[in-house]
Formats: C-alpha cells, structure tokens, sequence
C-alpha cells in the first residue's frame, strides 16, 4: 500500500505562544484616583462653602451644608474622589472662585491609599 505524505504545520517558530511560557500575570492596574479636600478657615463664610460644594461637586443643599460642617468642625473633608485630571479641574476651579471673591479657602488633591 502506498501513504501519501502528510504535511504538518510547525508551529515551534511562530508567535501563537506569545505570553504564554511565562505565567506572568497580565498588567491591568486601574487608574489612580485622587480625593479631593477641602480645608477650613476662620473666615470663609459657611453660605460661600455651600455654594461651592453644590456648584463645583453636584451636592445638593443639605449635601453640602452636612459636608460644609464637617470641615469646620474636624478641620477638613474629602468632597470628592476623581481621576488625576478631573481632581485638578475640581481643584483648580475651587481655588479660582475663593481667589475672585477674596475668601481663603483652601482645596487640595491626594492620591487615594
Ligand atoms: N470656619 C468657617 C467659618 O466659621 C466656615 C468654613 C467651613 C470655612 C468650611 C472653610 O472649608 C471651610 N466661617
């Protein structure tokens, strides 16, 4: 009986293993994302803070004047967590609108953990 020659694909030399060898894990680190903060004073008016967490932070009135307290009594308060970008946005802008009505307020970013 006569075989005919059977043609096999070598696969040895190609990069269909590519990752494969090494069991490295694959590298899907999320995003850092920044908290926002803001930092009492004794002259900023309560009613301007207010204002600047319902405007700049979405809050609504209550939301704000229960986070506005926070602040003035323990100091300070995360009003948000952002990526990088849009913390400094957040920031910039708050510190913008203390600055053109002459309050002190203070806000700054941290990176989370
Ligand atoms: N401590 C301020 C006052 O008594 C009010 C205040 C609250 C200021 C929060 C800043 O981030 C702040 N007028």
């Amino acid at each position: 009986m006569l075989l005919q020659p059977v043609m096999m694909t070598d696969h040895s030399d190609d990069d269909t293993d590519a990752g494969v060898l090494t069991k490295t894990k694959p590298k899907t680190k999320r995003p850092p994302r920044y908290k926002v903060l803001l930092l009492n004073d004794d002259y900023t008016p309560m009613e301007f803070v207010v204002m600047v967490l319902e405007r700049f932070f979405g809050m609504t009135h209550a939301q704000a004047f229960e986070i506005m307290l926070t602040v003035h009594k323990k100091g300070v308060a995360v009003v948000g967590v952002f990526s990088h970008e849009i913390a400094e946005t957040k920031v910039g802008q708050v510190m913008d609108f203390a600055r053109r009505h002459q309050h002190p307020l203070q806000c700054t970013m941290e990176k989370e953990e």
